[in-house]
């Protein structure tokens, strides 16, 4: 899409950066997109801002291409892994707030689907709103997660799906759960482009979060209605 070469990305402006992020993540360039990310954080953009505005609405970008045979699955796992290095230097910054702990999630993406991007963006939002976070990576089947409610004792369980083929396995999930009477025992989010609330209702979640800020505000409520409900008992 672009022509990187020996463009010096400090001559941009702030606009012009934020597209050049968009075509270098477009191109899987994985350096140039990690240098236009330090540029914007040391021009006082916050950690927030270059995430959403930098390298979100540049993988928006890629998933039109995609879907429409623009692109192929080998140039959308580099614009993946350019996404994520960019993403690791904003890590620690989205992190490091200082907030109290409010609670405990464990997320992963469900069985068959590999995509993770979506997924480490919510935990990152998440363990930056104060949440601990357990991490399950990707391809879960329901024993994994079972484990790790064993394991860990979260609040919160959020699965991710990416695909339309394995977004029916959220409901193998919480099935399961029910039949364990593990149920009522956790509070059940779900995401993923392509889920909308009625999926989330008819599976059986608590919720579904269109984005990573909705997957906190959400959280974030449930455990004060969590915490309500504990106080009045
Ligand atoms: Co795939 N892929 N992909 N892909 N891929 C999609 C999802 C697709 C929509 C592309 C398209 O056609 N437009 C399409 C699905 C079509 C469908 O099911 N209807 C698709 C396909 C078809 C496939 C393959 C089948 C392609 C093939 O092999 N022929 C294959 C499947 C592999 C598998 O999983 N078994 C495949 C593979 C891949 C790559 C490996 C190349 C790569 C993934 C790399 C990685 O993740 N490490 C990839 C990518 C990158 C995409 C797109 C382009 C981008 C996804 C992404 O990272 N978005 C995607 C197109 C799209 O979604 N428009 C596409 C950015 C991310 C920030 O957004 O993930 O939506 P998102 O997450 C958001 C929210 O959804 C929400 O918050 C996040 C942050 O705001 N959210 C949650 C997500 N999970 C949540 C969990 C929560 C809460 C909120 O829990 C509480």
């Amino acid at each position: 899409m672009s022509d990187a070469g020996d463009l010096d990305l400090n001559s941009l402006n702030d606009e012009e950066l934020t597209q050049q992020i968009h075509d270098d993540l477009y191109d899987g360039l994985k350096e140039e997109v990690e240098e236009g990310v330090n540029i914007l954080l040391k021009r006082g953009w916050a950690p927030y801002k270059v995430l959403t505005e930098g390298l979100v609405e540049g993988m928006r970008i890629v998933g039109v291409d995609f879907r429409d045979g623009i692109l192929f699955v080998p140039e959308v796992l580099l614009a993946a892994n350019s996404m994520k290095a960019g993403m690791a230097i904003l890590r620690p910054l989205l992190i490091a707030t200082g907030a109290p702990r409010l609670g405990k999630m464990v997320i992963g993406t469900v069985k068959g689907d590999i995509h993770d991007i979506g997924k480490n963006l919510v935990a990152m939002m998440m363990e930056g709103a104060g949440f601990e976070v357990v991490n399950l990576g990707i391809n879960n089947p329901v024993e994994n997660y079972l484990a790790a409610l064993d394991e860990h004792k979260p609040d919160i369980i959020g699965m991710s799906a990416l695909l339309t083929t394995t977004m029916p396995y959220m409901k193998v999930v919480i099935d399961t759960m029910k039949e364990k009477g593990l149920r009522d025992d956790f509070i059940v989010l779900v995401g993923g482009a392509p889920l909308n609330e009625e999926f989330a209702k008819a599976i059986g979640a608590d919720a579904y979060c269109r984005d990573a800020a909705v997957a906190v505000e959400t959280a974030k409520a449930m455990m004060a209605r969590k915490h309500n409900q504990l106080a009045a008992n």
